[in-house]
């Protein structure tokens, strides 16, 4: 028996091209480089390079908007998750919400001030922020306004419409207890005001707390920059909080002892129960899943084996568990989860279905690793009512006709 190692083989596959050719391949590079580039016979030449890559004109895949707001001054559009795979969603296809606009910021005027209760106020530039050490996390964001339309009937046609503003990306930035330990934090501070740079004055009061736990100011999402729709060029990131909190454009943090109590965590963004008080301050997105395939507005075509694909979240930490029932909760079955599975971060699950052709009630339930189950529409609304606008993560159903079509229900 002999032994050799990686290197020698490669040296004696080398040694017999080299015998096989009976040239030098030197030679054979150099001839190479002046020959022209060969076609083969009646192919047609490709297209040419592009400096940034667009989808195939094949694929149509696109963020759609409401059609519930009566300007584009305060505007949405909803991700495709019926179109997508994996946890991932591309840049362009990431959720908008934005209460005035799309705010055009020249990253090399901006600045991010840090003031109130500091060792000292202090004006970022984006280039400083870059040289302090970076973070890459995969985090989901979710507006919650998600499923608005979903509490009192059964409305969107389809799970972009119905849970589209959710999205989920690597987000790279710094983190703002690196920033705040550089800055030094008066010891009376308990909140940070985040503000953002549009014409919408979005102001939001943050707990300390979070601020030095996971929160990060972001620059750059899957690889690259931030999308000027996303905050370009900086944004706030509050990993599992409401997307409302994770200011875009971020240009000014206050610390301050107390909560603002400003528009946004009082007239918007407050849970009104059916008692007539509200809940405010209700920062944590709790679990939540949808099937995103089959779903509304689609057909089931094949009887037999469809693959049941969903996708669960928890602004709590880690999904622990999803079931899919097929029979309107009569009956649970554990999907497969697929890896990775982290923490505040889109997990996608997966359940064989056999459909033998009559007519189903799809529906997923998710457990996290608080061991939080996500709750039905009806236990959600009888402790809520229906005058909620925001964090609706009911169950969602979705009914299959007997000739395949789905449509959006509640059971
Ligand atoms: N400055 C600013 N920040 C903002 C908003 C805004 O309109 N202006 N919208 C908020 C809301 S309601 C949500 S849900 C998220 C949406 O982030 P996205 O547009 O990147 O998906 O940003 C939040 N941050
Ligand atoms: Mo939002």
């Amino acid at each position: 028996m002999s032994s050799f190692s990686l290197g020698s083989l490669a040296r004696r596959q080398f040694l017999r091209i080299a015998a096989a050719t009976g040239t030098a391949t030197i030679a054979a590079r150099s001839a190479q480089a002046a020959m022209p580039a060969t076609v083969e016979q009646g192919r047609k030449v490709g297209a040419p390079l592009r400096p940034y890559g667009q989808p195939s004109p094949y694929e149509k895949v696109v963020r759609v908007s409401t059609t519930s707001t009566p300007t584009q001054i305060s505007s949405w559009d909803f991700t495709p998750l019926q179109h997508l795979h994996g946890i991932v969603t591309p840049n362009g296809l990431f959720y908008e919400r934005n209460h005035a606009g799309i705010p055009n910021i020249d990253p090399r005027t901006h600045r991010l001030l840090v003031y109130g209760l500091v060792d000292g106020a202090r004006a970022f530039t984006i280039d400083d922020l870059l040289r302090y050490p970076a973070v890459s996390v995969i985090r989901f964001l979710e507006c919650s306004g998600n499923t608005l339309t979903e509490w009192k009937k059964p409305t969107a046609k389809t799970v972009q419409v119905s849970h589209g503003l959710v999205s989920c990306c690597e987000w790279t930035g710094v983190s703002v207890k690196t920033l705040l330990q550089d800055i030094g934090v008066d010891s009376k501070a308990r909140w940070v005001v985040a503000e953002g740079a549009d014409a919408g004055l979005m102001d939001r009061s943050i707990p300390l707390e979070k601020m030095m736990d996971d929160a990060i100011l972001a620059y750059a999402q899957n690889g690259e920059r931030l999308r000027p729709e996303q905050g370009y060029p900086l944004r706030l990131l509050l990993p599992g909080f409401e997307g409302n909190m994770s200011i875009k454009w971020l240009r000014g943090l206050k610390l301050t002892t107390e909560p603002t109590y400003s528009r946004e965590e009082t007239s918007k963004y407050t849970d009104l129960l059916a008692n007539g008080k509200a809940r405010a301050f209700t920062f944590v997105m709790d679990p939540k899943s949808v099937i995103t395939s089959p779903s509304g507005g689609m057909v089931v075509e094949n009887k037999g084996f469809n693959e049941i694909r969903g996708l669960a979240w928890s602004g709590r930490g880690k999904i622990r568990r999803v079931d899919v029932s097929t029979d309107g909760g009569a009956k649970w079955n554990e999907a497969a989860l697929q890896e990775p599975v982290l923490e505040k971060c889109l997990t996608r699950f997966r359940f064989p279905w056999t459909w033998a052709g009559g007519s189903a009630v799809l529906q997923s339930r998710c457990v996290d690793e608080t061991g939080y189950v996500q709750p039905t529409l009806q236990e959600l609304v009888r402790v809520r009512g229906t005058d909620s606008v925001y964090h609706n993560n009911g169950i969602q159903s979705w009914a299959v006709a007997s000739d395949g079509a789905i449509t959006n229900v509640q059971a």
